[in-house]
């Protein structure tokens, strides 16, 4: 591990001066961009966060405070351990490559370039936010969340350098060039072209935005092309407080809306100053349909192709299947034909983004189960749930049709007639920002949320995670 270098890495890059040098012309223009797209404010405060310092499992973060333009980005990659192969797909027992396969270049490329460009996307989307956290808490989590995304750019891009010479370097300048939400140079996936400006928003995002990334990164982390598996593995360990941030957030806001409805006359939580359930429910139906787009169309002949190539496997493709080809297999779908939902056989490859959405929903619903628990707890009668995956959909078989909550095909007018019910609604929108007040004292937090069970690594609530100047 070489942290006295200008790039902390494990990838010895210092023997590598050409790629050394590549990185080191990049590193100014990404630390302009962070300046520029990254947090609105608090870049010169000390900032309690967790950097990447090894890829022990045990002992590979370091807790101090931080200033967030003086945060060590570095690359860092899962050690490899003995021999690997390709594990699925055509070329299943061959020897994992070390360099890109010619033939494989042009969509191993637009993989990593699709994966890098969510990570600075989500930044620029959140970068207005740190102006109304409800807690001190709860702002030096979404600066940890901002660095580690910037990181995950960071690892994108060594792979493109290293691997993919000057088309490489040219897509890493792009990776800085386009905008979240910008007309002329959007960023590539829509989801991360939507505004993130509450923090509800925000801790939907985290939930099943974020959700999306790692349920994509582990199908990467199964790839033949070992650098990039050993990237997404690592990733996926920061990856994880990202997810925490998003699922125990919304639960806080969902214990403090149950205790505000007991507490109101009306059971009206709005009139206590909270997030009311229905309005956390179509949240959620906004959020939840929006990220299940990101997992491709249902039946995709490029999902096939990356699976056949060895690019990208199954959630835990080794740990989980036993058959690493798919070939003779299928998958049973509803397909719109007619404007109805017929079952058709669909050959397994050619099903696998929707094999992916279907672990990831399946998380989805274990995380409201437990939202449920603590609603139940608090004596309200009111279920959260998610909505069909067909819900709301404007890509993939799905799209051009319209569908209620538990996936039946309605016609517009009827969805129309329910959008406001169903979808969050401008008052709501607005009474939502109503309430985004920054509460900024350490100890202290905004009426709508819940404190947390416990602190940052090891410390209590009333910790000064963030020194504001006084
Ligand atoms: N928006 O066969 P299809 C994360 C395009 S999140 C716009 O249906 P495919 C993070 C597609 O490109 C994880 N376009 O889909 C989270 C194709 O275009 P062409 C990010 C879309 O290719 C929070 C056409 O539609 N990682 O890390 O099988 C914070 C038909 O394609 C969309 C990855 O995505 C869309 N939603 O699957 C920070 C992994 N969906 O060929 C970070 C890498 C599809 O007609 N990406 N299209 O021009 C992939 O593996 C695949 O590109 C996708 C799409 C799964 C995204
Ligand atoms: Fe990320
Ligand atoms: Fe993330």
């Amino acid at each position: 591990m070489s942290l006295s270098d200008s790039i902390p890495n494990n990838v010895d890059l210092g023997s590598d001066r050409k790629l050394l040098r590549a990185l080191e012309k990049w590193q100014p223009n990404f630390r302009s961009w962070w300046m520029e797209m990254g947090p609105d404010g608090f870049q010169q405060n000390d900032i309690y966060l967790r950097t990447a310092t090894s890829v022990d499992p045990k002992g590979w973060a370091t807790y101090d405070y931080v200033k967030m333009p003086d945060y060590r980005w570095g690359i860092f990659l899962t050690p490899r351990e003995g021999e690997r192969s390709v594990n699925f797909g055509d070329v299943a027992g061959s020897k994992a490559w070390e360099e890109v396969p010619g033939e494989l270049r042009g969509i191993l490329r637009r993989i990593i370039v699709t994966q890098a460009d969510t990570e600075p996307a989500s930044v620029e989307q959140q970068r207005q936010l740190g102006k109304t956290a409800p807690s001190l808490y709860d702002l030096r989590n979404l600066f940890q969340v901002n660095v580690e995304e910037g990181r995950h750019l960071w690892a994108m891009v060594h792979l493109l350098h290293q691997y993919f010479g000057r088309d490489g370097r040219e897509e890493a300048e792009g990776l800085l060039e386009r905008r979240s939400g910008d007309a002329d140079k959007p960023r590539i996936l829509q989801t991360f072209n939507e505004t993130t400006d509450e923090w509800l928003s925000f801790f939907c995002f985290t939930m099943f935005t974020d959700r999306d990334g790692k349920y994509q990164l582990a199908a990467l982390s199964e790839s033949g092309f070992d650098p990039l598996a050993r990237a997404t593995q690592f990733m996926l360990t920061e990856e994880s407080f990202h997810l925490f941030c998003g699922e125990t957030g919304i639960e806080r806001i969902v214990q403090r809306s149950a205790e505000l409805t007991k507490q109101d006359p009306n059971g009206d939580a709005r009139d206590q100053g909270g997030v009311d359930l229905p309005t956390i429910q179509r949240w959620i139906n906004y959020w939840f349909s929006s990220a299940v787009e990101l997992f491709g169309g249902e039946i995709s002949s490029n999902a096939a192709d990356y699976f056949a190539t060895g690019l990208k496997g199954r959630y835990r493709e080794m740990a989980k299947y036993e058959d690493h080809r798919a070939l003779g297999d299928s998958y049973e779908m509803s397909v719109p034909k007619d404007g109805k939902l017929v079952s058709e056989t669909i050959p397994l490859r050619n099903a696998l983004n929707e094999v992916l959405r279907d672990e990831y929903v399946a998380d989805c619903e274990r995380a409201v189960r437990k939202w449920n628990h603590v609603i139940k707890k608090a004596g309200v009668s009111f279920e959260l749930a998610l909505p069909s995956r067909r819900f709301n959909r404007s890509m993939g078989i799905y799209a051009g049709m319209s569908f209620d909550l538990a996936g039946s095909p309605i016609t517009k007018e009827a969805f129309e007639a329910k959008r406001a019910e169903w979808l969050p609604s401008a008052e709501d929108r607005a009474y939502v920002r109503s309430l985004m007040q920054p509460v900024y004292e350490p100890g202290k937090i905004a009426n709508w949320i819940a404190p947390p069970k416990t602190g940052v690594n090891g410390q209590p609530f009333e910790f000064e995670y963030v020194k504001l100047a006084r």
